[in-house]
């Protein structure tokens, strides 16, 4: 059951990477058209299956930098059975180099250039010096962390996981914002997997333990931040809120219950942008949405289904609010309700099943 449910995260995070990177970038984005080009994949599907000519990458989507970025995360745990930055930061940056054309960020590009130089001693540095010191806040730390929620599941090591995930970001994000995003996303992942069934699912209980739990990590930020030139305090200014997250948070309590919910007020009061603040809650919310009520011209789907489609539908930084959606759904309903046909057309979804028995594996210490 576990194991469905390890698989439901990775390969589910990384079909909603490859079918959300169609509307990456695009701020409104229909429902209709995220619906039709499901569709699409679907149908032809059904095509090739009667007539079993068509080969697979006719059609096939690519995964972009979000699951090329999770795969080494993924591949360092594993290989290494424990966090070894080293590894994981030779990875990110030879897998970029390998295939720089995956849709990376615009500024995570200069880490992996200082990674990659051999005077390069400690490989948290290039990501501090980024942005004149502050360090990046962009999602690109919590789009690949939902393998770090699993090792940590796996191993019976799941306090440890905020310094897991602190350790796998801060190699190419070190604001404060980037690195809690991440911390939210996998908390959001293990909660998922930590329900007994989705029958006991509580989307009131699940956002209270959230904010349970980040008011550890955010209030343990505001006691370190007795430097007026630290890297926290000149976030603060991006987000005057004390604890941007929570607020986040506790207004996603609010707007999921609503009867109707126009897609331009989450936009609005939540974001969709490829910063982690304006886009980890974001897939929060698309999930806990989609596991409450049923999403307006999406009845018929599943849950799973119904989180992809919602969360590309909420446009902007489409593929990377879908795979973190989907890495939470993923490891609550299970691998069960990926429709057949978006495994099929996606890139990397059999490596993402290999990846997660691996982790599944993995002996609890
Ligand atoms: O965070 P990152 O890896 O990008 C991930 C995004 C996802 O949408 C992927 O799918 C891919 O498309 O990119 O890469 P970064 O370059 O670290 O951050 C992304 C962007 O966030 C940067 O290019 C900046 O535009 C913005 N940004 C900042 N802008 C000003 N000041 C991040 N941090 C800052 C900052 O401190
Ligand atoms: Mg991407
Ligand atoms: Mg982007
Ligand atoms: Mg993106």
């Amino acid at each position: 059951m576990t194991l469905s449910r390890f698989k439901g995260s990775l390969v589910g995070a990384v079909v909603a990477d490859c079918m959300g990177s169609l509307f990456e970038g695009i701020s409104t984005v229909s429902l209709s058209s995220v619906l039709e080009s499901a569709e699409n994949l679907e149908k032809n599907r059904q095509i090739q299956r009667e007539h079993g000519t068509r080969p697979a990458d006719t059609y096939g989507l690519r995964f972009t930098d979000d699951t090329a970025m999770a795969r080494s995360v993924a591949a360092s745990l594993l290989e290494k059975k424990s966090f070894d930055a080293q590894d994981m930061a030779k990875r990110f940056a030879d897998e970029y180099y390998k295939e720089p054309d995956r849709g990376y960020g615009f500024n995570v590009v200069t880490v992996f250039e200082g990674l990659k130089n051999p005077e390069t001693k400690d490989v948290y540095e290039p990501a501090r010096v980024q942005f004149g010191g502050s360090g990046s806040y962009g999602n690109g730390g919590a789009m690949r962390i939902a393998p770090a929620s699993l090792f940590a599941f796996a191993r019976n090591k799941s306090s440890e996981l905020q310094d897991l995930v602190s350790g796998v970001t801060r190699l190419t994000h070190t604001n404060v914002l980037g690195v809690n995003g991440a911390i939210l996303e996998a908390f959001a992942v293990d909660e998922s997997l930590r329900l007994k069934s989705e029958a006991v699912f509580d989307a009131q209980t699940f956002l209270d333990s959230l904010i349970e739990k980040m008011k550890g990590v955010e209030t343990e930020d505001d006691k370190k931040d007795t430097n007026p030139e630290s890297s926290h305090s000149k976030k603060r200014k991006l987000d005057d809120h004390p604890t941007p997250y929570i607020a986040q948070l506790e207004r996603i309590k609010h707007l999921m219950l609503e009867d109707s919910l126009d897609t331009k007020v989450v936009v609005e009061e939540i974001g969709h942008d490829v910063s982690a603040i304006g886009s980890v809650p974001t897939a929060i919310l698309a999930f806990l949405r989609a596991a409450i009520k049923s999403i307006p011209g999406l009845e018929g789907r599943n849950k799973f289904e119904q989180t992809v489609l919602y969360a590309i539908s909420l446009g902007g930084d489409t593929d990377t609010i879908a795979t973190m959606a989907a890495a939470i759904a993923g490891a609550l309903y299970g691998v069960e309700q990926i429709p057949e046909a978006w495994q099929y057309y996606c890139e990397g979804v059999a490596d993402a099943e290999t990846m997660a028995e691996g982790l599944y594996k993995l002996e609890a210490l």
